[in-house]
């Protein structure tokens, strides 16, 4: 691939909506920006029009104590950072109480894997937040948590999936995959949740009828190739269960942290990712351009590049803010509505599961 005819023949298959390849998936990089974003621009103007959706959320992180050593983290208290710490049950709850009255449809909670607190801590924080606010929906426990409390606890992913339930539970975040490619997530993360266990997990929640979403952690030391290869693992699953509502391709951000990287991406490596992913997942709806990670500015082009989803306003984020990113405070509402409007799009708020709540004409 990559003469002139091969990527005619590879736009006419994009047009066509023929499925591809690792290869061909490789390939469209090969193709200029704006080629390759007004391919994805038609998929997703077929099926979302302009509408951009994202939600009214509150991220909360309880603890930043890890076991597990991810060298791109910088969240993680035992690593760089040395203000380690770990919320009561009820500092949780004083959180979640603003994030109600402020509006908070969601509660997307990701922790580090804290060998001091043990499953009574996790599940007690969502059983509690459910008891309180049973409208709330709980996002919380990446499938490198639920694989870590398995290894600390002598417990299966099925009985934690079921301790999920029980305790309010809803969906389960995308968190944990980073990159599948084993050679390079053994440098990246070793000893953590390995790529066929992560997919395991998620089939597992499928099974219960419950959603998730999916990520990638890119741009850092993998290969374009290791990026197709994730998205098309990702792609084999979805045809199996169905169960994942939304992709989020995560840029890495570099600060404070223990990986040497060479090259980061550029806007139009970023946006060509986008891109491709909403070519190559014809059966994962969503798309989200993470602002946290790709920046407010970037995340807006995005909406041209593919991505219908912005995620939220997320009130206060800790991990990518750890190593560089600047969402700590993250959006107003009111900002955030008119970002998406002034780039031409029309806001709309959804709930977690992509019902819409609210547009914003
Ligand atoms: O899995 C850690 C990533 C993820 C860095 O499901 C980093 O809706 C960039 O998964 N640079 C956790 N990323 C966050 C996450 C997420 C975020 C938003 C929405 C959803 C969803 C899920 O954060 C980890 C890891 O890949 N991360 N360090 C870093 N230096």
């Amino acid at each position: 691939m990559g003469d002139m005819m091969n990527l005619v023949n590879l736009v006419e298959k994009v047009k066509n909506k023929e499925r591809l390849t690792q290869k061909e998936g490789e390939a469209l990089y090969e193709l200029d920006l704006y080629t390759l974003g007004e391919l994805a621009d038609d998929i997703r103007q077929e099926r979302f029009g302009k509408k951009s959706y994202f939600n009214i959320n509150r991220h909360i992180n309880p603890t930043n104590i890890c076991a597990d050593i991810c060298k791109f983290c910088a969240y993680s208290a035992s690593r760089k950072n040395p203000n380690q710490y770990t919320m009561s049950h009820e500092e949780i709850l004083t959180i979640v109480d603003n994030s109600y009255k402020l509006g908070a449809k969601e509660i997307h909670i990701v922790s580090a894997h804290n060998p001091n607190d043990g499953v009574d801590w996790y599940m007690g924080a969502f059983r509690k937040i459910k008891e309180k606010y049973p409208s709330l929906h709980i996002k919380a426990m990446t499938a490198a948590e639920i694989d870590f409390l398995t290894r600390e606890y002598g417990i299966s992913y099925d009985e934690v999936i079921d301790l999920m339930i029980e305790n309010g539970v809803d969906s389960m975040p995308g968190g944990g995959a980073e990159i599948f490619d084993e050679t390079v997530r053994e440098y990246l993360c070793k000893g953590k949740v390995t790529s066929s266990q992560w997919l395991d997990i998620h089939r597992k929640w499928h099974e219960r009828g419950r959603e998730s979403n999916a990520t990638m952690l890119f741009g850092h030391i993998e290969s374009r190739a290791d990026r197709i290869d994730h998205i098309l693992r990702l792609r084999t699953l979805q045809d199996e269960t169905g169960g994942f509502n939304a992709f989020i391709p995560l840029v890495y951000q570099r600060e404070n942290n223990f990986l040497k990287v060479k090259d980061f991406p550029t806007g139009q490596e970023i946006l060509k990712t986008y891109a491709i992913s909403r070519i190559l997942l014809d059966n994962i709806a969503h798309i989200k351009a993470y602002w946290v990670t790709a920046s407010i500015n970037l995340a807006l082009i995005a909406q041209e590049f593919g991505c219908d989803d912005l995620d939220g306003t997320i009130e206060k984020e800790s991990i990518q803010s750890s190593a560089g990113a600047k969402s700590a405070n993250g959006m107003g509402l009111d900002d955030f509505v008119n970002m998406i409007k002034s780039g031409g799009f029309t806001p709309v708020e959804r709930d977690s599961l992509y019902n819409e709540l609210k547009i914003y004409e």
